[in-house]
């Protein structure tokens, strides 16, 4: 495919952005080769500044459930623009949305609006040591929370020892207060709080992990959690950005039946405006200012534009049957690219929630961060470059999951597999 104008868009960003980029990932560093630039979105596809055209599967990291450029998102943002885009002052859109969002999750009884995932598990964080008394976050090796200081933390050496910080520029200081523990394991986790217990203030994790790509809970797993933060007097925190309306329409905890103290969620709930919401009880959120001694805030949290596309989004996501012909179209496309595979004789393990899926370049089970790192990630990449070939977009990195949309049809998926079949039995 002929790349020129965005390979030159390439180069001119690299003397203007940090990386040439808003946002590590975008630069393909993981895949190899130069980003494409996008040009515009249309249901399933993403065109580049080239006239090339992709099937997206990374649909802006998740958000775009309803696809690019849905008209009832374009009109709804549209028409909300036209009497202004933002005032600093309550709008009731902020109230329908939160309304909704505590329609599809019963652990949520009050909302807040903040404008990215990264701020909303920053604040709730913030929110369970103010209502806890206590200092320290557990949290579990291969999940992301966005770039809040006291999470870009490594495991320590040992269980019950202290992070690392995994990012320049993290104190010391911050990660002698984040406590890192592998996914799937119950011990660990029973030994951490059996250690620390009185001094945890909450742990935080992705209930379906996605950021490692996407690993499943073991049996028991998440309830052992909840047992452990009840027993300990600390806040169970799920990050939902990326499961919210995805691993089901009320979240993972929905579909593990686990009620959480707090729940983060983004992406969806703001249509691909920037959005993020962390929610709970009132009892704990009503620690937070003005009401209590919390404080967070955020002159452009709630904002009209990215409230009325989140409603629109969550409306057309809601009508009968649209969440399940998502989903189904999700298994369809990992039944087939998992027959692929096998047929090129490329062994992969494969995963899914909901409308999010996975296909580790691995021969063995993935069921923690360790595991999802012995994938061929070599192979990843040379899979993702013959496949962006072919004209389909699949996350430029194996640890990142793939996204399904209500516009993916039958044709977006056969065309997939097709080019997924070809790429496959090029692998070496
Ligand atoms: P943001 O600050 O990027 O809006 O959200 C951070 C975040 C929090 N929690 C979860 C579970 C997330 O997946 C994310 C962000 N997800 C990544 C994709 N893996 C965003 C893509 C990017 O960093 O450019």
């Amino acid at each position: 495919m002929k790349r020129d104008t965005s390979a030159s868009l390439w180069r001119e960003a690299q003397k203007c952005l940090a990386g040439g980029v808003n946002s590590p990932v975008r630069a393909f560093n993981a895949v190899g080769g130069e980003p494409f630039f996008a040009a515009s979105g249309s249901g399933p596809r993403i065109q580049d500044v080239d006239g090339n055209e992709y099937i997206d599967y990374v649909l802006s990291w998740g958000p775009l459930v309803m696809g690019h450029a849905h008209p009832a998102v374009v009109e709804a943002v549209r028409h909300a623009l036209e009497r202004g885009a933002s005032f600093g002052v309550s709008t009731e859109a902020e109230i329908r949305l939160a309304e909704r969002i505590i329609r599809h999750f019963p652990s949520i009884e009050r909302v807040r609006f903040v404008n990215s995932g990264t701020e909303a598990v920053m604040s709730a964080i913030r929110l369970a040591r103010g209502f806890v008394g206590a200092d320290i976050a557990v949290k579990v090796a291969g999940c992301y929370h966005g770039h809040m200081d006291g999470l870009l933390v490594r495991a320590g050496s040992g269980l019950t020892t202290f992070g690392q910080p995994d990012s320049r520029g993290v104190p010391e200081a911050y990660s002698r207060c984040t406590l890192v523990i592998p996914y799937n394991d119950i011990e660990a986790a029973r030994e951490v709080f059996d250690t620390y217990g009185e001094d945890i203030a909450c742990l935080v994790v992705e209930p379906v992990p996605g950021n490692m790509g996407v690993v499943l809970p073991e049996s028991g797993y998440l309830e052992a959690l909840r047992d452990l933060t009840k027993w300990s007097g600390s806040l169970l925190i799920f990050d939902e950005v990326m499961s919210g309306f995805r691993a089901g329409m009320g979240g993972a905890q929905a579909r593990y039946g686990i009620k959480p103290d707090l729940t983060c969620l983004g992406k969806v709930i703001g249509g691909g405006l920037p959005v993020g919401a962390y929610g709970g009880p009132a009892e704990i959120m009503g620690m937070l200012a003005p009401q209590g001694p919390v404080y967070q805030a955020g002159t452009l949290s709630g904002n009209p534009l990215a409230m009325a596309a989140g409603l629109a989004t969550l409306e057309a996501l809601e009508h009968p049957g649209v969440f399940e012909r998502i989903e189904q179209s999700m298994t369809t496309l990992a039944e087939g690219l998992g027959a692929c595979a096998k047929e090129a004789g490329v062994p992969v393990y494969q995963t899914q929630t909901g409308s999010m899926a996975c296909m580790f370049f691995n021969e063995n089970p993935v069921r923690n961060y360790e595991d999802a790192t012995q994938s061929d990630t070599q192979r990843y990449a040379a899979f993702f470059r013959g496949m962006l070939e072919r004209g389909v977009y699949f996350a430029p990195s194996q640890f990142e999951a793939c996204f399904m949309s209500a516009t993916h049809s039958v044709a977006e998926i056969d065309k997939t597999l097709d080019a997924a079949r070809q790429t496959l039995s090029e692998l070496e």
